[in-house]
């Protein structure tokens, strides 16, 4: 198997516990309960929030390493695995060589939630398989001892924890909600760290409309030397008027500024894993977020999506300075092997300054004209 399909194949693995720690009641019930239980619960909510996370990293790491050696030392997340538990211990968790081993880690971490343990390992060792006719053609020209791996194992966890399913779209984008919650893992060059495979896969897509179970879904892209491949169809052309997406907690300067540019096509979601995704969907045109909360673990993958399908992303703050000092040329793209050496821990690898994700070079360049000569941004 190549490592296109591999990486979709743990990206369905991921997708499924995802959905099992809110489908099945001893799992789910640890994940909300914050919201019922009493006040030592709380804090154990967290931390099971946080052990949904881990786990899910550790089982795509687990898996692609045994599947690609060269590729061990070079997979990175956004979750430590060290894990503390309500008792204050130190759990390393790993996913073991039999589910039994795995299960008996997950049961120091869930004391006394055994049945919740058990779950968990059983699957994190079940196998997927995919259906899948036109990913098993994909052949790939790409050295994996080249590439490193960036996983994002739940992107949206807030909304992951809250779980809204009655959120209405707003033009086909969910303002918030549980579709929100995404799993993310992306590839990129080691060497020059331009991402170049990305896969999205969305465990909240849909409820089957019979069985009520829910349904996921996942996308896919290539984007290596001269290779564009993309399991989503090609961009139509540039609408005239672009739409864009920002963050709920988005500054009023930037909206401001986009207002005359999209006028009532300016949209608002949660995760920046999903705003990425509404851009890869051609649901809106543009992401813009002016501050560093994103990191290269949210945006690796998509990022690689976008550049199959034509697009890209660029840190915003960069191409502002360089336009207003009259540098009009196009940004440079965002690279994710350049941690800040300046900076400690997640902050490390945080996007600084922002970004702006597009489906078209158009839409950038409208966005960082609309940003560049406006007050305040
Ligand atoms: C978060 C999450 C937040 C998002 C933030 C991400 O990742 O997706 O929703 O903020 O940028 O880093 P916003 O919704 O304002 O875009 P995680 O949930 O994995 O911490
Ligand atoms: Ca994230």
């Amino acid at each position: 198997m190549g490592v296109l399909q591999a990486l979709v194949g743990v990206s369905e693995k991921a997708s499924r516990v995802a959905r099992l720690c809110r489908g099945e009641e001893p799992l789910c019930q640890l994940l909300v309960a914050e919201k019922t239980g009493p006040e030592r619960n709380s804090r154990f909510q967290r931390d099971f929030k946080t052990l949904a996370d881990v786990l899910i990293q550790e089982v795509i790491k687990h898996d692609l390493g045994q599947q690609f050696p060269e590729l061990q030392g070079h997979i990175h997340g956004e979750e430590s695995n060290e894990f503390t538990t309500a008792q204050g211990a130190t759990v390393r968790v790993q996913v073991g060589s039999s589910p039994g081993d795995t299960a008996a880690t997950l049961r120091r971490v869930l004391e006394p939630h055994h049945e919740a343990a058990e779950l968990l390992a059983a699957a994190a060792h079940r196998a997927v398989t995919l259906h899948d006719a036109t990913l098993a053609t994909v052949e790939l020209n790409i050295p994996t001892q080249d590439i490193a791996i960036w996983i994002d194992p739940i992107d949206s966890t807030n909304e992951y924890i809250a779980g809204r399913e009655d959120v209405a779209p707003v033009e086909g984008v969910a303002p918030e909600g549980l579709c929100s919650a995404l799993v993310l893992i992306g590839a990129y060059d080691r060497r020059t760290g331009c991402p170049v495979i990305g896969v999205i896969n969305e465990p909240f897509f849909r409820r089957h409309p019979e069985t009520g179970r829910w349904q996921g879904r996942y996308h896919w892209g290539v984007a290596y030397g001269e290779t564009r491949l993309c399991s989503l169809n090609p961009q139509s052309s540039p609408r005239p008027t672009p739409r864009v997406v920002l963050s709920r907690a988005e500054g009023a300067a930037v909206q401001g500024a986009l207002r005359p540019l999209c006028g009532e096509h300016l949209l608002f979601a949660a995760g920046a894993g999903y705003k990425m995704l509404c851009v890869i969907l051609g649901l809106v045109d543009v992401y813009v977020l002016s501050v560093g909360t994103t990191f290269a673990w949210d945006a690796c993958a998509p990022h690689a999506i976008l550049r199959a399908m034509g697009g890209g992303a660029v840190a915003l703050a960069g191409a502002l300075r360089a336009r207003r000092e009259g540098d009009k040329g196009v940004p440079p793209q965002l690279v994710y092997n350049r941690p800040d050496d300046g900076a400690v821990g997640a902050e490390r690898w945080v996007n600084r300054g922002g970004l702006v994700a597009y489906a078209h070079p158009q839409h950038l360049e409208d966005v960082l004209e609309a940003l560049a000569t406006a007050p305040g941004v």
